[in-house]
């Protein structure tokens, strides 16, 4: 018998304050079933990282939300990366796994950090601020829309619909509706912004249409991968940057850490992926009847990842939530893991080096000047506001 757990994720309470519901879900057992949303679950690194790894059992092309797209209508057509299986994904991940490559993410990389040098810069020393909409938007905001090559106008659109997407893998309440309503301009700005016309010549979207030309895709496929750029690429980073932020000012000893030891950079970012959460959850949807760990999950079954308790595992990890970034933090799955890992783990991890690369020489200390807030999300942990003082170094 699979352990049930009276437990509702999307209710409202929960989202604000998910670490808190965590342990309750891993020590259920390896896979508990939630019958307030009639659901599958599994909170523990193992079964979680095992569950991503098996595409065929755990498919995705039923979406990776709570509506089963076999049954239910998708908000929008699906996703041709995130809500297929192969042979499709195979197809469509190549192609986009060569545009978003490693030598184009170099070639802007001084530039980057450039300009995460002149924000941080601008911010030190200047007293109490917001650091959500000053840095953790205003980064992301200036570098990747060029990297993509959008237009100029609309760009402030990338933020609600994001909002709305991530909303969306939950259920039809409240958050979603509200994000909706808040977002039907964003939603046409992005429907026009992925079309061949409107891509600069050289970005990443460009670059998909060329790749149609080569017959790698048709247009309308091209299309609907630009769309998973803008739609995967702004919110995720703009929460994990203010994650990143709120950690340091929350664990002192690490940020002295840090500017002692510079070298730490790319750890501490890790760190910051296995233990902030910004992806909180996913889920699969099973292609057949499916045993683990002795205990039956039917087909057709939607099965919640809880992916931020699996980075916080006491049976995978030591002493899990405390923020050290001196812990080897890689095999966390903040990215996923398998075939569908995250696509744009580099330009997140850019992102966020060059954002706190340029802290290091220049804040001496990270002071919270009132509470940060949660902007509360059916997905995302995602951070409303996070007001600090930078005190210069
Ligand atoms: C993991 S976040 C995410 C990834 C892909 C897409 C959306 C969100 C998409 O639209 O392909």
């Amino acid at each position: 018998m699979v352990a049930s757990l009276d437990l509702n994720p999307f209710d409202l309470a929960v989202l604000a304050d998910p670490f808190a519901h965590h342990a309750a879900l891993r020590d259920a057992g390896p896979v508990v079933f939630l019958p307030s949303i009639d659901c599958f679950a599994m909170a523990r690194h193992a079964e979680v990282q095992a569950a991503l790894t098996d595409f065929e059992i755990y498919v995705s092309g039923r979406g990776v939300g709570l509506a089963d797209f076999s049954c239910e209508e998708p908000w929008r057509p699906p996703s041709l990366l995130l809500e297929t299986d192969p042979p499709v994904h195979d197809r469509t991940r190549g192609l986009m796994n060569r545009v978003a490559s490693l030598a184009s993410l170099r070639k802007v990389m001084p530039e980057w950090q450039a300009k995460a040098d002149a924000l941080v810069a601008g911010l030190v020393g200047h007293g109490s601020f917001d650091a959500v909409p000053a840095l953790a938007e205003a980064f992301p905001l200036s570098v990747f829309p060029d990297l993509i090559g959008l237009r100029e106008d609309g760009r402030e659109h990338l933020i609600p619909y994001g909002t709305v997407a991530f909303n969306a893998f939950g259920p039809r309440n409240a958050l979603l509706a509200e994000a909706m309503d808040r977002a039907q301009a964003a939603t046409a700005w992005v429907a026009e912004s992925c079309q061949r016309e409107n891509l600069r010549p050289g970005g990443w979207g460009a670059q998909v249409y060329a790749a149609a030309d080569r017959g790698e895709c048709s247009p309308a496929e091209a299309e609907r991968l630009v769309r998973s750029f803008l739609t995967a690429g702004v919110d995720t980073t703009v929460n994990g940057i203010g994650t990143a932020i709120h950690a340091f000012a929350q664990f002192p000893a690490e940020w002295h850490l840090l500017r002692a030891d510079p070298s730490l950079l790319k750890r501490a970012v890790e760190e910051t992926l296995r233990w902030g959460g910004t992806v909180q959850t996913f889920f699969r949807t099973t292609s057949r009847d499916v045993d683990v760990a002795g205990q039956r999950i039917p087909e057709g079954s939607k099965v919640l990842l809880f992916l931020a308790a699996a980075n916080r595992d006491p049976r995978r990890w030591s002493d899990p939530d405390s923020f050290d970034i001196t812990r080897q933090a890689s095999g966390h799955v903040g990215f996923g893991f398998g075939i569908h890992q995250c696509l744009g783990q580099m330009v997140a991890r850019m992102e966020a080096e060059a954002v706190i690369g340029a802290m290091i020489p220049r804040v001496a200390e990270i002071r919270e000047t009132a509470l940060a807030q949660r902007r509360l999300n059916n997905t995302l942990h995602a951070i409303g506001t996070l007001p600090v003082e930078f005190v210069p170094a």
